[in-house]
């Protein structure tokens, strides 16, 4: 293993990964952008040491904590109830199809087995299991895609300088070398391209720290594309996508918002599009965050994301000790007991032909439009389609067929009374084009 490390190095020091030119993705990537925007639902998990002091990932530096105290931690953890199938198993009973794992966040301690630092799981804690390798098989046993979170900051390394904006108040060192900290991190995303089987995508984080740094996206990304062409790479720099990305990113935002304020320069794109949002108000384990959001209102985040052709990454912060808090388990199962009657509404489908609305949103597949309607105050929707003709219009849930009537502003369907579930769905499945064309009121019952 250490020799497979050194030729690496070697590799890498001898400039033998040039940067590409211009990024042609792959027939193996063109397939796993569709696989993704198929997929729409994902779970996101932030885990370290830093969940130890519960207090989420940004505690060393908002606690203006000190470097070398805080890596004492990892000689401390020793997650008893870690249990990665019943990780796997809780997103896949949500009606998720893929986890996406803080293979190392800011704070540069590595959750994975690494021959680049010592500073990892499974050489500095007396757990010793790379719980990359253990998510990597539980994810293979349900079906799920694993997809790795990978900062480009590093409150840890000297060689992460000149510093960024953050993590400045840790007692580092002021003095490192740049170069290194780019061959650090290619040998690591070597590791986790080569050593974990196939890997759905690398969710990268952090570039806004120093968005001015000689970062070689390009050639990193050549790298990953390289080892892996399928992998999928998206970078959460909060600005329209870079040449060699393959999705793009909105931190708690839907695509084109920016409520979040991270969003202001995220210009939208046509690659797959993700949401990522928390169950509560912070990402890494924070035992004050007690502000767990309501199943419905994730529920609606989801659909809501579908309708603007994006999936939603979900979070979870983990405990300490490995499992799930009790509060986000059960939104788990809540959300699964919806996506078990109402997924093929969303699985597979792309943003409907009406724009997203006050009232909610429309998906499609095929001939089939599916309208969500989460907030509505009347028993009537009138949907601005003029040019399709309606071939069947029913309830989703039960089938019941629903009134409608084609006027001048487009169609109007007759709901019978005000919606109350958490979503009503009305598939609609429209007639072959080539019929359309004929004009004038009719109403369908
Ligand atoms: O700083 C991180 C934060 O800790 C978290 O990982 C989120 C997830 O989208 N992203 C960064 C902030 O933009």
């Amino acid at each position: 293993m250490r020799k497979i490390f050194a030729i690496i190095m070697l590799t890498l020091a001898a400039g033998a990964l040039p940067a590409q030119e211009k990024y042609v993705p792959s027939a193996e990537n063109l397939a796993n952008r569709e696989w993704f925007r198929d997929a729409k639902f994902g779970l996101f998990i932030h885990w370290g040491i830093y969940s130890m002091l519960a207090d989420g990932e940004w505690v060393l530096t908002n606690k203006g904590l000190n470097e070398k105290e805080y890596q004492q931690l990892a000689a401390g953890f020793y997650p008893s109830q870690f249990d990665a199938r019943e990780w796997a198993r809780l997103a896949k009973e949500a009606g998720m199809k893929y986890i996406c794992f803080t293979s190392r966040h800011h704070d540069g301690f590595s959750m994975f087995d690494t021959e680049a630092s010592p500073y990892n799981v499974v050489d500095a804690t007396p757990f010793g299991r790379d719980v990359v390798r253990e998510l990597a098989e539980a994810c293979r046993e349900e079906g799920l895609k694993l997809f790795l979170y990978y900062s480009h900051i590093d409150w840890h390394r000297p060689d992460y300088y000149p510093w960024g904006r953050t993590g400045q108040q840790t007692g580092r060192e002021p003095s490192g070398t740049w170069d290194d900290y780019l061959r650090f991190m290619d040998a690591q995303l070597t590791e986790l391209l080569t050593n974990y089987g196939p890997i759905g995508g690398l969710w990268f984080d952090g570039w806004w720290d120093k968005p001015d740094a000689d970062w070689q996206l390009e050639r990193q990304y050549a790298l990953v594309h390289r080892l892996q062409p399928g992998c999928l790479i998206g970078n959460n720099h909060h600005r329209a996508p870079f040449e060699g990305e393959d999705f793009q990113m909105f931190e708690r935002d839907l695509p084109g918002q920016n409520t979040a304020g991270y969003s202001g320069e995220a210009t939208v794109s046509d690659l797959p599009l993700e949401s990522c949002e928390t169950t509560n108000q912070t990402w890494g384990y924070n035992i004050s965050d007690r502000n767990y959001k309501p199943a419905k209102q994730l529920i609606h985040t989801l659909v809501k994301a579908a309708g603007n052709n994006a999936n939603l990454l979900l979070n979870v912060g983990p405990r300490p000790s490995g499992d799930f808090p009790t509060e986000a388990v059960s939104l788990l199962r809540e959300i699964g007991e919806w996506t078990a009657v109402y997924g093929p509404t969303l699985y597979g489908t792309r943003a409907g032909e009406v724009a997203p609305q006050p009232w909610g949103v429309t998906t499609r597949r095929g001939d089939t439009t599916y309208v969500h309607i989460l907030d509505l105050k009347e028993a009537e929707l009138l949907l601005p389609v003029k040019d399709k003709r309606v071939r069947k219009a029913v309830t989703f849930k039960d089938g019941t067929p629903v009134e409608h009537e084609r006027t001048k502003e487009g169609l109007l369907l007759r709901l019978g009374q005000i919606p109350t579930d958490i979503d009503h769905v009305v598939e609609i499945i429209w007639k072959p084009s080539r019929q359309t064309g004929a004009r004038g009121t009719k109403t369908h019952k």
